[in-house]
């Protein structure tokens, strides 16, 4: 089954929004396989942003994803990945469509409350950062026959 990593970033666990977010991705009919509530090290924000190591913005990036606690989780289901990025919407909250999560509740890109993998290789590189194998569970659900 495709797991994905997604993080509800600081921004979102201040403004009360855990809840809200968890729930519209339990609504989807995707699956949380793994759940931790922690403030992200810098070294572990640095590797998972590593593609952005150039850009302008990197610092102020990194200063904000380990600015408070955040919510990091796998994610799992067939095309979680496609998914839980159209769930998120676009990366600048102007351009996320009604309906998604950027577009429902964020307004400005450096304070986007949620993260989702953007690739089936960044997915399995993000979850190797932030879990550890025996931390991820392999619970089946009751429903499984038509959800995950
Ligand atoms: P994410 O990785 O957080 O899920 O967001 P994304 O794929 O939609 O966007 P990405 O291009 O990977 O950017 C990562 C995060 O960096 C911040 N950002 N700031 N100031 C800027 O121009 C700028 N561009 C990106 C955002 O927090 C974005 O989510
Ligand atoms: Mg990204």
């Amino acid at each position: 089954m495709e797991q994905t990593y997604v993080m509800i970033k600081p921004d979102a666990v201040q403004r009360g929004l855990i809840g809200e977010i968890i729930s519209r991705i339990e609504r989807k009919g995707l699956k949380i396989a793994a759940m931790r509530m922690n403030v992200m090290d810098k070294n572990s924000a640095k590797a998972h942003y590593k593609e952005h190591s150039e850009r302008p913005f990197f610092t102020s990036l990194i200063e904000y994803v380990i600015s408070g606690p955040s919510v990091s989780m796998v994610v799992e289901g067939n095309n979680s990945i496609v998914i839980m990025r159209a769930i998120n919407g676009a990366t600048n909250p102007v351009n996320a469509l009604p309906g998604t999560i950027r577009g429902d509740l964020a307004v400005e890109t450096g304070r986007n409350i949620v993260h989702a993998s953007d690739s089936p290789e960044a997915a399995k590189r993000e979850i190797s950062i932030h879990f550890k194998d025996d931390e991820i569970t392999g619970y089946k659900k009751i429903d499984e026959a038509w959800l995950y």
